[in-house]
């Protein structure tokens, strides 16, 4: 069974906010798109765009060659596709719920037992940027099946094939997360602070995002120092920026608000400068990551 231009069928087996996005970008590009999800009304909306839902797992698997699965875990990725695992054989599934690489290994292993090809895979978009130019997916696991299927994993964003183990897309996906959280971290203290002086969060805002995109285009060069572990600066010492930390964190506590999301990164400035790189670049504080306290 093929679309009208002979679209590989699909199915996808989950419909929370990030599933329901992949099965309409599916159904968008003209694939037959069977869902399932443990909750069938959330897949009414895909229905009527031309979704077929199906009672059980063991249907939706049964019904398309690439099984997509988006849900909460690992642990319910194994619920759902356990009892299946008997119809799995010469297929491929495709996993994007968000783990840890070794979950995913797990994963690939069970699945190669069943017969079934496993790509895991890490979504770098939200779901109203699927299938729109800044989507990316990450890839890892079978070579085949990322060969095989790159036309409708193109469909979900830029398709990135990190290598066959199959825990690496998991691996990039959470170092990416961290990169992103870290940023959130920074703007939702930075947003509280201003806060304390009734300045509403999206007037500020309109002065966060110059200023950390400006910040943005400094993470080459720092990788660059990170790679080669040469960290002179002629930007801002780690001196410099204890005292910028010392200001920020006793201003906070002066406004009367929490520092539990900056002083992390307060202590691990002060260890730096402790362990006598103050004449150092910011970029030497991941080094100092890899050497716990
Ligand atoms: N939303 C996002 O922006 C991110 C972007 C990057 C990738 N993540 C990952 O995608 C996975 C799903 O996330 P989501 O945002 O779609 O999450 P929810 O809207 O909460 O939907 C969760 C779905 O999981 C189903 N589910 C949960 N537990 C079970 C279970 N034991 N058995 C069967 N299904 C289960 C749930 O079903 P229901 O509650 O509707 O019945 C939803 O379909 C996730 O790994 C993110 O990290 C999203």
């Amino acid at each position: 069974q093929t679309g009208a231009a002979g679209q590989t069928p699909v199915t996808v087996i989950g419909l929370g906010m990030m599933g329901s996005a992949l099965a309409e970008a599916f159904l968008k590009a003209g694939h037959p798109t069977t869902v399932w999800n443990r909750s069938a009304e959330k897949a009414d909306a895909l229905v009527a765009k031309g979704a077929i839902l199906v009672a059980s797992p063991a249907e939706a698997v049964s019904a398309s060659p690439l099984i997509v699965v988006c849900v909460l875990d690992y642990e319910a990725v194994h619920e759902i596709m356990g009892p299946a695992g008997g119809l799995l054989a010469g297929r491929t599934v495709m996993n994007l719920t968000n783990g840890k690489p070794e979950q995913a290994r797990k994963a690939a292993k069970w699945a190669a037992e069943q017969g079934a090809d496993y790509l895991d895979g890490g979504i770098m978009a939200v779901p109203q940027m699927i299938a729109g130019p800044e989507a990316f997916l990450l890839y890892s696991g079978s070579l085949e099946a990322f060969e095989t299927y790159r036309r409708e994993l193109d469909v979900l964003g830029a398709s990135n094939y990190l290598g066959e183990d199959a825990g690496l897309a998991a691996f990039y996906d959470l170092a990416l997360l961290s990169a992103m959280y870290g940023m959130f971290g920074g703007f939702y203290h930075a947003v509280a602070l201003v806060g304390t002086e009734k300045v509403e969060a999206s007037a500020f805002t309109a002065l966060v995002v110059p200023w950390l995109q400006a910040m943005l285009a400094s993470l080459p060069l720092q990788a660059q120092a990170m790679d080669a572990n040469v960290h002179a600066t002629d930007v801002s010492s780690l001196y410099i920026n204890k005292i910028g930390f010392v200001n920020l964190i006793e201003a906070s506590q002066e406004q009367g608000i929490s520092t539990e999301l900056v002083a992390p990164l307060q202590a691990l400035v002060d260890r730096a400068v402790a362990e006598g790189y103050g004449a150092d670049g910011l970029s030497r504080l991941a080094g100092l990551l890899k050497k716990p306290k």
